[in-house]
């Protein structure tokens, strides 16, 4: 559902780029990069200037194997960040596991909340999001950083992380979560073994998430998976910020397979790469055998089939 209107939140009628800014010191991809708030903001900023529609600030690193900071120091590093890009109307989503964090950040003007544990890490986060009245990043999680990755066993990844993530879905609407708000993520890296290929088969399958009819969120950017895809022929994975390349060829495909946002850390190739698959969705053959005439900026120019 690339088209997929979110309330709050642009609909240029492609898949949307969310520009990510870690006011961390320890993520795995861009650790310590954006931790000074000057910088965060200077950077998400930037993000905008490179054809980011949302701008992702996380204040607490989910690589596998971190710890948890505080509440207090999530809210310091990530409040005055999203205080300054709301006042310059960039469309921010708080990344956070925490209800009051994602009461702070929307009370300073956040228009989306991304969970990564969907609601499972705290009791109190669905029914916030229900009462702020915001968007809401349903993403699919089997426990904490520090020992996620014992969790990545599977019989049939694709049925398994679509029955989760709809078992929260039911969850989070009994809270009170409005169907509209829900966007879900099938949480590549998050309990998924890059040796079992659960990432790709995520992806090559992100038909059985668009199939619910909720809009579907794909982090791919910078993962384990595209490191070890990539790794050198003694078996080094390749550095993180060497698979922005790589990166864009996976938002090409999720956009192209109907995926509503690619949230990624270099914007500017990622928005290019939607605008790719938007104009030849836009291109593509209607039922009838015929294609509509794609304008300069890769919509359709009267209606049409879009990726
Ligand atoms: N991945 C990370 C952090 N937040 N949020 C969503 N919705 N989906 C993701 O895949 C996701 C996320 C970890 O990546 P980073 O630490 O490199 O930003």
């Amino acid at each position: 559902m690339t088209n997929a209107v979110v309330p709050g939140l642009p609909a240029p009628g492609r898949c949307l780029v969310m520009g990510v800014v870690n006011v961390t010191p320890d993520s795995f991809s861009d650790g310590g990069a954006w931790f000074d708030p000057e910088k965060a903001i200077r950077h998400g900023l930037d993000l905008v200037a490179e054809g980011a529609d949302i701008v992702d600030v996380g204040g607490e690193s989910t690589r596998p194997g971190a710890q948890r900071v505080s509440e207090d120091e999530e809210l310091r590093r990530v409040v005055p960040v999203i205080e300054a890009l709301n006042a310059e109307n960039v469309p921010v989503s708080i990344d956070t596991m925490r209800a009051e964090v994602a009461e702070a950040a929307v009370r300073v003007g956040a228009r989306l909340v991304n969970d990564v544990s969907g609601g499972l890490a705290d009791p109190d986060m669905a029914r916030v999001v229900a009462a702020a009245d915001v968007p809401y990043v349903v993403m699919h999680w089997r426990g904490h950083s520090h020992d996620m990755q014992t969790r990545a066993v599977y019989a049939d990844v694709v049925r398994e992380v679509r029955d989760e993530l709809l078992q929260r879905v039911d969850a989070v609407l009994q809270e009170g979560v409005d169907p509209s708000m829900i966007v879900l993520d099938p949480g590549l890296g998050f309990a998924k073994s890059p040796k079992a290929g659960h990432n790709w088969t995520l992806l090559a399958r992100l038909d059985a998430l668009t199939a619910t009819g909720y809009p579907v969120l794909v982090g791919a950017s910078r993962k384990s998976f595209l490191t070890k895809l990539l790794a050198d022929p003694d078996g080094t994975p390749r550095a993180f910020a060497e698979c922005d390349d790589a990166t864009v060829a996976t938002t090409a495909l999720a956009a192209a397979a109907g995926a509503w946002c690619v949230r990624v850390h270099r914007v500017r190739p990622n928005a290019d790469a939607v605008r790719v698959a938007a104009a030849v969705g836009a291109a593509r053959p209607s039922d009838d055998g015929t294609s509509e005439p794609v304008a300069a900026d890769g919509r359709a120019q009267q209606g049409g089939h879009r990726v």
